[in-house]
């Protein structure tokens, strides 16, 4: 008889040790990871061989052993030439492959002289009008030689014909050009918001590129099916992966009804997901997007083992970071990183330590660059292919999230695939559900972020951060678009803007014909106008969640007192009070937005959620109109400076100077003292307790209220 200690007896010791207490852990994707996992719990589970079907362990037989993830920073700011000279500097010191930002115009199809934009220019990325600007952009940089990565989802055809025309132009013929493009445009419409036609017309866009590059492109990634932004919108790990393999099912089915061969394309499309704090989930997350895209792909009737291969870039999370206590974002991130190449990721970004107030310093971009170069080159960690394989705990969470993220494609594929669920709504309401949930859990202290409900410091110090000039960019960029249009023949450029225009009527190729457009030198907002005038422009209303922020605080005092001051305001005013959730310019991250309308919401408040990218008159008006108390501008993308002096300007000179205007969202501190004096009356930079916000805001109403205590405080 063996005296090899049983799985019961482990559990009555483990059990005696902590007095009986269940140490379950509740996952938030609903998950129950147990304190231990044993050989019991992998039976039956084969993870196979990397570089072997369904690639479980990794797509390449050797992975980094062979060579080793690309380091791939995510950058781009201001103007073409500042940015082309960021990259440069960091491809000196050590990055591998290019990953442009560009800025919001761009994105939403504008040029930089457009008055929609005015707060925007250069500032979430770099501003790209004309093929001038995306060859200033690659100067010095062999596009035959780098791979490039665009991450461009609204405005992809113009941006992808500049960048045909600028390869062509610097001598590298389109078919040599490496890199990606994101063109995901489904989860635009879910999460990230910068769409600019209709979901029809849009997918139609997406099946024309796969088309032009599986022709005339082959070394390109035709897509970059992404969750990141899931992720960063308050998805669970289940919901990214399942929602990001059903986008790209979704993908392949239009390809394949477009006409295209599926192992014709297939190999080409790639994936990107975020990798956040909850380290072995993420690990397992990638190995299991792997299983269920070789497993879609077979079904989908690929043939070719390519096509069912899974190649992902993945990038740090920017949510899991703060602005408090900064350089504990270095340490996140360097954990992050690691679950990115242990769960075989192809390519990676690691954020810098200020990505909650502002976009990367030459400083806090070599730290972040440095995380990757450091893992490769001076741990060891590349030698071994996959060396959690094997892992009962990795394995079995493997499988576990396979089960759960199935159970979702399921729900997808019987309600007739993703773009149908993507305009039911019922995706973005899941991860906005997600995202009350968590941001409750944190406000409340129940999930801990180390220096913002926690172990807070006393008094910050400010760090060194980057501003841009944003009204200098856009005079320089209005100048080249000048100079572009006075330099072309005109009839020859308006002749093929027509013929594109008369294209997104018919069935013609988009891309074939924007490229036509860019060697004509039209630019980036005529070729999408001339689209749009077919397609039209698309936009939405939101519609925050309702109970999920005020269940979680159901029999809390701090909650009833804020109701009750909320009460006797209403008692005051004679109504309940009113405020508008503006969102001004084109920055379209509203998850601080929807949480804040939730909460608010659930408060008593009577809130007024406004329409994503509205100038500050259009804003102004619909407070007026809605006669509310107060207006909370959410920003984002750092158009604050411009945008909410304008819209207080407009208020006053509508005699409204009353109503009362607060700013919450990515607002460094060196920029709180310009706001006050431009009349802000509070302002909530990133990790504000929403508890207190709200606090903040019925005082400013007139209420009398004495301090709440803070959740973990
Ligand atoms: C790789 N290779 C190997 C190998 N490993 N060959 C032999 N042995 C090995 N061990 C080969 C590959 O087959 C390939 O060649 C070549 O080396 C390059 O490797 P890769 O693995 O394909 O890497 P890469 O070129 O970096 O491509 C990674 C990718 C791609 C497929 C995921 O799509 C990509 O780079 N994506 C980046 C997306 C990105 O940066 N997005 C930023 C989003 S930011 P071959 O010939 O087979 O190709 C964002 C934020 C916001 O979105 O604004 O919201
Ligand atoms: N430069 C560098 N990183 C950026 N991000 C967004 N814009 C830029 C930029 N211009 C990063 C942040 C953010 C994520 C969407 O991408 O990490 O969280």
């Amino acid at each position: 008889m063996s005296d090899k200690p049983t799985l019961a007896q482990w559990s009555a010791a483990a059990s005696k040790e902590v007095k009986g207490r269940d140490l379950t852990w509740h996952t938030p994707e609903g998950i129950d990871v147990k304190p231990l996992y044993t050989a019991e719990d992998v039976a039956g589970i084969d993870a196979g061989l990397p570089g072997f079907a369904p690639f479980t362990r990794g797509v390449r037989a050797s992975m980094y052993a062979g060579r080793p993830w690309t380091i791939r920073q995510y950058a781009g700011f201001s103007t073409a030439e500042a940015s082309n000279a960021f990259y440069r500097r960091n491809l000196a010191a050590g990055q591998k492959g290019l990953s442009v930002a560009f800025d919001l115009a761009t994105h939403r199809g504008y040029d930089s002289d457009h008055p929609r934009v005015t707060g925007d220019v250069g500032k979430a990325g770099v501003a790209i009008d004309t093929i001038d600007d995306m060859k200033i952009l690659f100067d010095g940089i062999p596009l035959d030689q780098m791979s490039v990565s665009m991450t461009m989802n609204g405005a992809v055809i113009p941006i992808l014909a500049f960048f045909i025309v600028a390869g062509e132009e610097q001598g590298v013929p389109r078919a040599q050009l490496d890199g990606t493009i994101q063109n995901d445009i489904l989860k635009e419409f879910m999460v990230r918001n910068t769409y600019i036609y209709p979901p029809e017309p849009s997918m139609r866009i997406i099946s024309d590129i796969f088309g032009y590059t599986s022709r005339e492109m082959p070394k390109f990634n035709s897509i970059s099916i992404s969750g990141y932004h899931m992720q960063e919108a308050g998805a669970t790990q289940v919901q990214e992966l399942a929602f990001t393999i059903a986008d790209g099912m979704e993908y392949v089915k239009y390809g394949v009804a477009s006409g295209l061969d599926i192992d014709k394309f297939a190999g080409r499309l790639s994936f990107f997901f975020a990798i956040g704090m909850n380290f072995f989930m993420e690990i397992a997350k990638l190995r299991a997007a792997r299983v269920l895209w070789h497993r879609v792909m077979t079904k989908l009737g690929a043939q070719d083992e390519r096509s069912k291969m899974l190649r992902t870039h993945c990038q740090t999370s920017g949510v899991s970071l703060t602005e408090q206590d900064p350089y504990n974002n270095v340490m996140r991130t360097t954990i992050e990183a690691m679950a990115a190449m242990l769960g075989g990721t192809q390519s990676l970004h690691t954020n810098a330590l200020d990505e909650a107030i502002a976009l990367p310093t030459d400083f806090s971009a070599r730290i972040a660059r440095n995380t990757q170069i450091v893992i490769q080159e001076e741990t060891g960690m590349t030698k071994v292919v996959d060396p959690l394989g094997g892992s009962y705990y990795v394995e079995s969470l493997t499988q576990q999230l396979v089960d759960s993220a199935w159970e979702i494609i399921e729900r997808v594929e019987s309600e007739g695939g993703m773009a149908k669920a993507v305009a039911a709504g019922w995706p973005k309401a899941m991860i906005e559900e997600a995202a009350a949930a968590t941001a409750a859990r944190i406000d409340r202290g129940e999930q801990v972020i180390v220096g913002v409900n926690k172990y807070r410091k006393d008094g910050e110090d400010p760090i060194d951060i980057l501003d841009v000039d944003n009204h200098a960019v856009r005079e320089a960029q209005i100048a080249r678009i000048r100079k572009v249009k006075a330099g072309r023949d005109e009839a020859a450029c308006q002749a093929a803007l027509e013929t594109l225009r008369v294209g997104a009527e018919g069935t013609a190729n988009l891309l074939e014909l924007a490229v036509e457009c860019a060697r004509a030198r039209a630019t980036l907002g005529e070729i999408s106008s001339a689209m749009e005038a077919g397609f039209g422009r698309y936009g939405t209303q939101p519609t925050p969640v309702k109970g999920v922020y005020g269940g979680a605080y159901a029999d809390d005092v701090r909650w009833e007192r804020l109701k009750d001051g909320v009460a006797a305001t209403e008692r005051r005013l004679g109504r309940r009070p009113r405020m508008l959730v503006a969102k001004m310019g084109q920055d379209g991250h509203d998850r601080g937005a929807n949480l804040v309308s939730s909460a608010f919401g659930d408060l008593g408040f009577e809130v007024v959620p406004g329409p994503l990218f509205q100038t500050p008159q259009e804003a102004a008006l619909l407070a007026l109109e809605s006669d509310v108390d107060v207006v909370g501008a959410s920003s984002l993308a750092a158009g604050h400076k411009t945008l909410i002096p304008e819209l207080i300007r407009e208020l006053k000179d509508a005699g409204r100077a009353d109503i009362k205007v607060v700013a919450g969202g990515v607002i460094p501190a060196q920029d709180y003292e310009y706001l006050r004096e431009a009349g802000v009356q509070a302002i909530f930079g990133p990790g504000t307790n929403l508890v207190k916000a709200a606090e903040e805001v019925l005082r400013l109403l007139g209420h009398n209220m004495p301090p709440v205590e803070e959740a973990a405080e």
